[in-house]
């Protein structure tokens, strides 16, 4: 029966959201490396920037470091993988340095911009990242080229006030995960200032942060509260924010789990738009519009707007582990 007390809420959930293949990819890779060769594995970073998934890995026996020197001495013979941001040359270089075993978990469209700012550099370019400066993709892709290869530009503004050193031709790439419109506008300033810029061969955004953009776009008009599942220190969650906000939704905020949500700060809605980042599990989003349901008379709408059918292997060394029916509903975000 109905509870006609509750206010009819309307829940627009968009389509594609959460886990993308190249997040898939790299829990599979910890899952199948912990039973390929049993517990411990190390994991330097955080595999994706999830909460839930780390702490769901660490129940597995992975163990999360920052630096493959935190690695004691008596477990040198673990493996390590590496985040799905990808990393510096110098750490597989490290990593062989220390006779470390390490799987590479960096996605698969994080390594094609590598070979695309190391191109720009054999090609005699000097290379223009567009990026955040900090996030581990930035720092992975910087690392690929010597110092002084690479500049960073963050806006639109550092765009306009770059001053090249040499008479070098210019190259660009970006960070996967950016607003696909502040980079627009980044891109365009460049272009008028270096009209001999060089592109990437293929855009650099990578397919599902458009996609999860363009879906939170078709969803955030008129929302009263748009909902991000997602990490403060997820790139890509926090571009769906911008996003939904821009696009019409009277506010707008990153939720990690549904204990989070302020109930008073989320007062009489009727339109609610709900999506979740490239790391956030879709378990959580199920769990949002639970507590959701238990507040309102929920009916939910899927606003999609495109269907992905990307899927990364893993690699070889790893393709011949089988996983039960639980470890792949974890891989796949739903448990
Ligand atoms: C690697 C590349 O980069 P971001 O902070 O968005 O990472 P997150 O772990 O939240 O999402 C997965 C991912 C990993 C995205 N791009
Ligand atoms: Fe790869 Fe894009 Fe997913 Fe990042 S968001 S892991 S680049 S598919």
């Amino acid at each position: 029966m109905l509870d006609h007390t509750r206010k009819p809420l309307t829940v627009r959930l968009c389509g594609p959201r959460g886990f993308c293949a190249g997040v898939d990819r790299a829990i599979q890779i910890v899952v199948l490396a912990l039973k390929k060769h049993g517990a411990p594995v190390y994991v330097r970073h955080e595999i994706v920037h999830n909460r839930y998934v780390v702490e769901g890995l660490q129940a597995k026996g992975a163990v999360f470091i920052e630096e493959l020197g935190e690695i004691p001495h008596e477990h040198r013979d673990r493996p390590v993988v590496f985040s799905a941001h990808g990393v510096p040359k110098s750490v597989p270089a490290d990593a062989e340095a220390r006779n470390l075993f390490y799987l590479d978990a960096t996605c698969p469209l994080v390594s094609k911009v590598h070979k695309q700012a190391m191109r720009h550099h054999r090609l005699g370019r000097h290379v223009l990242l567009v990026g955040h400066a900090g996030h581990p993709e930035v720092i992975g892709t910087m690392g690929q080229l010597p110092e002084g290869a690479v500049t960073l530009v963050e806006t639109e503004e550092q765009a306009r006030s770059f001053e090249p050193t040499s008479d070098a031709p210019l190259g660009f790439v970006t960070q996967t995960t950016l607003s696909v419109e502040d980079t627009a506008g980044i891109l365009r300033a460049l272009a008028e200032r270096f009209p001999g810029i060089q592109a990437p061969a293929a855009e650099s955004i990578c397919y599902a942060t458009t996609n999860r953009q363009d879906a939170v776009k078709a969803a955030a008009a008129g929302a009263d509260l748009f909902l991000v599942v997602g990490a403060p220190n997820s790139s890509n969650s926090r571009r769906l924010v911008e996003v939904a906000e821009r696009a019409g939704a009277k506010r707008s905020l990153l939720v990690q789990r549904a204990a989070e949500i302020d109930w008073d700060d989320v007062g009489d809605i009727g339109v609610l738009g709900l999506s979740a980042g490239a790391s956030a599990p879709e378990i959580i989003v199920d769990e949002i519009i639970a507590a959701f349901g238990e507040r309102f008379d929920v009916t939910v709408e899927l606003a999609e707007t495109a269907i992905e059918t990307e899927d990364f292997p893993v690699m070889r060394a790893l393709r011949d582990v089988e996983l039960t029916a639980a470890d792949m509903a974890f891989v796949n975000g739903n448990a």
